[in-house]
Formats: structure tokens, sequence, C-alpha cells
């Protein structure tokens, strides 16, 4: 088990030399929640609605704002308004890919302008480490933090073995902008490092939808892949289900299981 595992949120947020990476330890102590809804709706009112009423359960909200059929400037003010009464933080799951040059314009450019709005957002290895040197200029002055892929959930994802390990070491390089990884189990960490483990493909339900998304249980996740946060879309607002009920529900599942964790 790593050394950070044990550790609480809290104990983790008050020796992180990452702002991003500290303010959101300090949210999900102070919350209880290591719940982020995966939000991949395609209207502006559901997306509001949602968020609203699933905003006391969750520390971070991750959207995909480019699926927003009728996206414009006011539903950004709304998430933001909505993010103040609740108390979570925003992660555009943008999963950049290009060189650094073009990811400076496609973060802070455009009609999305996702650092202006977004504290987290993500980011893939294969282009090379000036991705993230691309991404720092925009994104450090601001105060926000980029996840790195190491691991996705989908079956046949080639985000393993040495690819995963270089990516690794592209974050340790950049641990002033690099807060965490999206990853499927917690990263092995050298002595002073902590990364945040961010882990989709979560549900209580199902293994599976029919288009090469895997699921593993909260506790999978948090206890037995010693990842920090579970990342949860479709098991809290899928077709019929109660959505605040759910989202109690996975708040729950995921807090117990971090419980568990520490008192190993
Ligand atoms: P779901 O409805 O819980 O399956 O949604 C999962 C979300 O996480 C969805 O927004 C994906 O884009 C996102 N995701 C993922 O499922 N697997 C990954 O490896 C990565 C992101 Br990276």
């Amino acid at each position: 088990m790593h050394a950070t595992t044990k550790q609480t949120y809290g104990e983790r947020a008050a020796q992180h030399p990452n702002a991003c990476a500290k303010r959101m330890l300090e949210l999900m102590e102070t919350k209880k929640s290591n719940l982020s809804l995966a939000l991949d709706v395609t209207t502006k009112k559901e997306l509001l609605e949602i968020a609203d009423k699933v905003g006391p359960y969750i520390c971070l909200l991750k959207t995909h704002i480019d699926i927003v059929d009728d996206f414009d400037q006011d539903l950004i003010e709304q998430l933001l308004a909505l993010s103040k009464k609740h108390n979570f933080m925003i992660f555009e799951d943008r999963k950049f890919a290009d060189i650094g040059n073009t990811v400076k314009h496609q973060y802070g450019n455009g009609i999305y302008r996702i650092a202006s709005w977004s504290d987290i957002t993500n980011a893939h290895g294969v282009p090379g480490e000036g991705i993230i040197t691309g991404l720092k200029e925009v994104g450090l002055p601001l105060g926000r933090g980029l996840l790195l892929l190491a691991e996705m959930s989908s079956k046949g994802a080639l985000t393993y073995g040495e690819y995963s390990s270089k990516t690794i070491e592209m974050a340790r390089r950049n641990q002033d902008f690099v807060m965490g990884f999206i990853t499927q189990r917690r990263i092995n960490e050298l002595p002073n490092e902590d990364f945040i483990a961010m882990s989709p493909g979560v549900g209580l339900d199902v293994t599976g939808d029919g288009l090469g998304q895997q699921y593993r249980t909260p506790h999978q996740v948090i206890v037995e892949s010693e990842c920090d946060m579970i990342i949860v879309g479709r098991g809290i607002y899928g077709k019929g289900r109660d959505v605040e009920a759910e989202a109690r529900r996975y708040q729950e599942a995921g807090w117990v299981a971090y419980e568990e964790r520490i008192r190993q």
C-alpha cells in the first residue's frame, strides 16, 4: 500500500504543494465526498437541473462541454453559480492530445474558453511533454490543475505498460501543474509525491454499457485499487433513475470505502 493511501484527504491537503490539488483535497475532506459526477447530457437545461440536484453530494462536476447542443456563455455563468452554491469544483474532461501550441489555444480560446471556468482539465501523454508546457502557460497563472491520462477504463485501451510509465514520468517533472491522474489504480508514488488518482468506469448495478465501457464498484476502486475519487455518470442520471437518491448512494459508498481504507 502507498503511503498516501492511508492518509486522510485533510492530512494530504495540509502538506500539498500543488495549489489546485490542495483545494480539491480540502473540499473532499470538508464535504465528506470523493464522488465526481460525469454529467454527459446534451442540453443546457438538463445539465443545470441535474447539477443542482446532485451538487450537495459531489466534490467535482465533470463536464464534456462540447456535447451540449445549446451551449452559450450563460450556461457557464450558471454552472459557476451552482459550483459556489453547492461548493464543488469543475473538471472539463477535454482530453487534449495535440502539440503544445495548439492545445494552448484549445484551452484558452475558441467558444468554450475552458481555462476561464474549469478548475481542472486533462491531457493524453501521446504528443510528449510539450502538451504540458503549452497547457501550463495558460492554466498555471489562473491556478488551474491538470490530470494526465495514465490508464483508461474502456475495453482494449492502449494505455498500459511503458506508455503509462512514461506518462507518469512526465507528471513527475511537472508537479507544479500536474495534480494527478485519470487511472484505474493508484500510481506508484515516490516518497514526497502525492498525485490524486481519479477513476471513471464506476457503477454498482451493471458491468458495461455495450460500447466498451467497463464498470467497477466504489469498493474495488477506492480500497482495492487505492484510487482517491470515483467518477460516476449514468449510474446516477441514467434512464429511470432517481438522480438524488443515486447521488447519495454513490457518495455514501465512496466515503465508506475511503474510511475502510484509511483504517487499514
Ligand atoms: P459513465 O456514464 O459512468 O460510463 O461515464 C463515464 C465518464 O467518464 C464519461 O464522461 C467518459 O468520457 C469518462 N471516461 C471514461 O469513462 N473512461 C476513461 O478512461 C476516461 C474518461 Br479518461
